[in-house]
């Protein structure tokens, strides 16, 4: 089985690592991961990829699992540093070693690297498991609108104002005129199967499919589309995908985001809908969009529980 993976960070990393698991139990190539880069930022001179360094970090078994976000045991004498000079944001903190994932990027895309070229260097240093692709290699990074016609970018809007002040529009500038990844439309094409991950619908896996082409992918290839809710029981299990959800019309429910996405034989993205067994009522709803759902135990508390779900996605 040929797999594809669309992810965010902390969702679509926990969800990879069950993929990565039931692939190898089940003795199948490893899986294309594509990820949402809609998240980097410049700061202090360096390029972020939160969600990249989310997924390479779990995957390499890197990862801070109580904060959701750098590697495990950092420090942050670099960052008091950077705080003393004033420089970066106070409210966002350069790990030690994470800065040295940020520097070895920024220095690869200085001496004229692709994004593309420069995730497939940072896939090397440990065994992953997963082919990890960027979505795209133009810089695409998520802005906010607010209410009042101000305008930041989404991590000053997630990390400083913890998504508190209410948005009005979710923008990419310049994605229109930004390509796949190389590697991307190809293996969507190829696959026999893509998942997409439990990712926040609107900041992971909504900057993937407004990549011109990604979501003409999805349409076109002969793989079954299969879609994780991230939703459970009306509520996000993380983090605060309600709130961008309210902003572009969407309720928090299982059935709400399926909806969103659309059933690929009326002109959307998904073949089938895995919805926790909290929203099994959901099911015939979804069931009449065109999308077939299927109930699932959808909490990925360990490995084990993401391995189940994958299986789970992929039987479907
Ligand atoms: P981020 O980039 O770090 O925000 O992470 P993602 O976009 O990949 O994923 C965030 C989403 O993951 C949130 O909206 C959560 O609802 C969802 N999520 C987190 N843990 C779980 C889980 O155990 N099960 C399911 N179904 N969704 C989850
Ligand atoms: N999230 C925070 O809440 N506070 C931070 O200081 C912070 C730093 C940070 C540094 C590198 C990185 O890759 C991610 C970081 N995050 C931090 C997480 C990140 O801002 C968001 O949670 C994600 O982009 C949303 O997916
Ligand atoms: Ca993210």
């Amino acid at each position: 089985t040929r797999v594809v993976v669309l992810a965010g960070g902390v969702g679509g990393s926990r969800f990879t690592l069950g993929v990565r698991a039931a692939l190898a139990r089940a003795g199948a190539p490893e899986a294309t991961v594509v990820v949402n880069t809609g998240d980097d930022l410049w700061l202090s001179g360096v390029r972020l990829q939160p969600d990249i360094d989310s997924v390479l970090y779990a995957l390499a078994g890197q990862n801070d699992t109580e904060r959701g976000w750098g590697r495990a045991g950092d420090t942050e004498r670099v960052n008091e540093e950077l705080q003393a000079w004033g420089a970066g944001w106070p409210w966002f903190t350069l790990g030690d070693l994470d800065l040295g994932t940020h520097l070895a990027r920024t220095g690869w895309l200085r001496d004229g690297l692709s994004v593309t070229e420069v995730v497939d260097r940072l896939s090397r240093r440990w065994p992953l498991g997963v082919r990890m692709l960027p979505m795209t290699d133009a810089e695409v990074d998520t802005h906010i609108v607010l209410t009042d016609g101000s305008r930041m970018h989404f991590q000053e809007w997630w990390t400083r104002h913890r998504a508190t002040l209410a948005p009005s529009a979710f923008l990419n500038p310049g994605i229109e005129a930004a390509v796949p990844a190389s590697g991307v439309l190809e293996a969507i094409a190829e696959a026999d199967v893509v998942l997409l991950a439990p990712s926040n619908p609107v900041v992971s896996i909504g900057p993937i499919l407004a990549v011109p082409g990604i979501r003409e992918a999805l349409r076109g290839t002969s793989a079954r589309v299969v879609g994780v809710s991230p939703v459970i029981g009306g509520k996000v299990v993380r983090g605060m995908a309600d709130v961008c959800l309210a902003a572009i019309g969407v309720a928090t429910s299982a059935e709400a985001v399926a909806a969103h996405y659309g059933a690929r034989s009326d002109g959307g993205v998904l073949d089938v809908w895995l919805l926790a067994e909290e929203d099994a009522e959901a099911a015939a709803s979804v069931d009449a969009l065109g999308i077939r759902a299927v109930v699932a135990p959808l909490w990925m508390t360990d490995v084990e529980a993401s391995a189940a779900l994958a299986a789970a996605a992929l039987r479907a």
